[in-house]
């Protein structure tokens, strides 16, 4: 397994002033934060992101979400990184998630579950160039 796996702390995280907290989170768990930065994507760029998912009857409502405000990509690295951070996050809905989850913790509903988790090793390779250049990654790997 890879070690290293893409965050985001989402639109509705920001806007509830949890970035601290979920870092906190994150960090306890073990997980080593490798590069970060706080963008607002555009509709291309969030579409682009979660290209799987077009033509899902909340494909128009996600982009709309992760558009609406600035989000925070993270860049994690710890053993086991991708299953282990999806295990950290908790299930899509926070209804569904275990005790103890980011997203039973912080999250309010399915659709605005205030963080994201790359979902295989080559999703992570995929998503974290999406955001970070092979200039700013190395930057951060003396
Ligand atoms: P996850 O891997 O847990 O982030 O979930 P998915 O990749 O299945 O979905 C990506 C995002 O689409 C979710 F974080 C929230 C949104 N979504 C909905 O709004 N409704 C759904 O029924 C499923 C996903």
């Amino acid at each position: 397994m890879g070690n290293r796996t893409l965050a985001i702390i989402k639109p509705d995280a920001v806007k509830r002033n949890l970035i601290g907290q979920i870092i906190k989170e994150i960090t306890a768990a073990g997980f080593k934060i490798k590069a970060m930065k706080m963008v607002r994507l555009n509709k291309d760029s969030a579409g682009g992101f979660y290209e799987v998912h077009k033509g899902r009857p909340f494909y128009n409502n996600l982009v709309e979400f992760m558009t609406s405000g600035p989000c925070v990509p993270i860049v994690l690295e710890k053993d086991n990184a991708v299953l282990d951070f999806r295990k950290l996050i908790g299930a899509t809905d926070p209804a569904d998630a275990d005790e103890g989850t980011i997203r039973k913790l912080f999250a309010l509903s399915k659709s605005e579950n205030v963080i994201h988790g790359s979902d295989s090793d080559d999703n992570a390779a995929l998503e974290i160039a999406h955001f970070f250049s092979r200039k700013e990654l190395l930057e951060n790997y003396q």
